[in-house]
């Protein structure tokens, strides 16, 4: 029988490349998305006729209980966020709506409509808050939230560890570095830069405005992360229940800072000096910045033996390559 899998956000960057994985491995996939007059499914418009779509939102319980039973799944995949960290200083309580409450009424529904069924949800390595006297990050490193979004993560996090313990129930947290490919959204610092460096190429544009250029982040590729969240998932039950084997940093171990993104990604068009075509702007400064994030992925390792395979300069090398067809397509 076919395995079912729910996935929550599944228009997202990470949503659109689980769902391709899960297809792949035979799954019968089920994607909630939220009720909008104009849908948005650039990532998902291939996937149209392949998985169930359901309407339904982190904010309504009842719709969430109705997407379990239309959906009846053996996994439950929360990706669904307010998932962009800067608007969450405006829009700090709708942050929490999604990231915090939204976990819990995602917990309560798939508790009462069979807790036997399996659920991943998408924790942050923001929440650690980046320290850079702890680093690199592993599971045992204290959390240190910065920003609304990263606060109401955290809550979404131990509110899905308190139901593993509470409830006997198979729950795994997956703390997620910084994930990148050519779906990422246009609002992050990655795919801002691939695509002002591909309309530069192109002369669609002579500048990029950025903000603080040097932050840290360990880049990863998204395709590779979702795999591990379906391996977190898939661990044996007894040995999953006796270790509490429940959460796990997925990271690539490297950090680069922006500033090194902007050289490799200005690179791919043969520039070598990036700063004539880079402009600061203070509108994209945080009010309080996480400096430094940097993961040590051991325990998923040598638990799931999950290792990424994408290096950082190949997946910028693809988001630059992407933008330049999907911008020269357009033109
Ligand atoms: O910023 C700096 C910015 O918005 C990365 C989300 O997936 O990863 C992501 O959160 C860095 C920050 O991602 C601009 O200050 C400079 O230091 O691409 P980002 P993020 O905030 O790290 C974590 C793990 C998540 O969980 C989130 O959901 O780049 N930066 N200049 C800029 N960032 C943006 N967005 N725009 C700029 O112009």
């Amino acid at each position: 029988m076919k395995k079912r899998a729910l996935i929550t956000g599944i228009n997202g960057m990470d949503g659109s490349h689980l769902a391709d994985f899960l297809l792949q491995k035979n799954y019968k996939v089920f994607g909630l998305e939220r009720k909008k007059i104009s849908l948005n499914r650039n990532n998902t418009k291939h996937l149209e006729g392949k998985i169930k779509f359901i309407q339904g939102d982190l904010t309504d319980k009842a719709s969430l209980v109705s997407a379990l039973q239309i959906s009846n799944p053996d996994e439950v995949y929360n990706l669904a966020a307010q998932s962009f960290v800067s608007p969450s200083w405006d829009f700090a309580e709708y942050t929490a709506d999604i990231n915090a409450l939204g976990v819990l009424r995602l917990l309560e529904a798939i508790r009462e409509y069979n807790p036997k069924i399996r659920f991943y949800q998408a924790s942050t390595s923001e929440m650690f808050g980046g320290n850079p006297s702890k680093a690199p990050q592993n599971e045992y490193t204290p959390f240190h939230p910065k920003s609304p979004y990263a606060a109401a993560k955290l809550y979404g996090h131990w509110i899905s560890k308190n139901f593993r313990t509470s409830y006997d129930m198979y729950i795994c947290c997956g703390i997620m570095f910084n994930h990148e490919s050519e779906r990422r959204g246009h609002n992050f610092v990655t795919r801002k830069i691939t695509d002002g460096v591909a309309k530069i190429y192109l002369g669609m544009q002579d500048t990029i405005r950025l903000g603080n250029l040097d932050n840290k982040r360990d880049w990863g590729y998204s395709p590779d992360y979702v795999k591990s969240m379906w391996m977190m998932l898939q661990q044996d039950e007894d040995y999953f229940f006796n270790n509490k084997v429940g959460d796990f940093v997925i990271a690539t171990g490297k950090t680069h800072s922006v500033k090194d993104f902007l050289t490799t990604a200005f690179n791919c068009i043969d520039i070598d000096d990036w700063v004539p075509y880079v402009v600061q702007d203070k509108r994209y400064m945080r009010p309080t910045e996480v400096h430094c994030l940097h993961g040590n992925p051991e325990k998923a390792k040598k638990v799931l033996g999950w290792e990424p395979t994408v290096s950082f300069k190949e997946m910028v090398s693809r988001m630059v390559k992407n933008d330049i067809k999907l911008l020269s397509e357009k033109k």
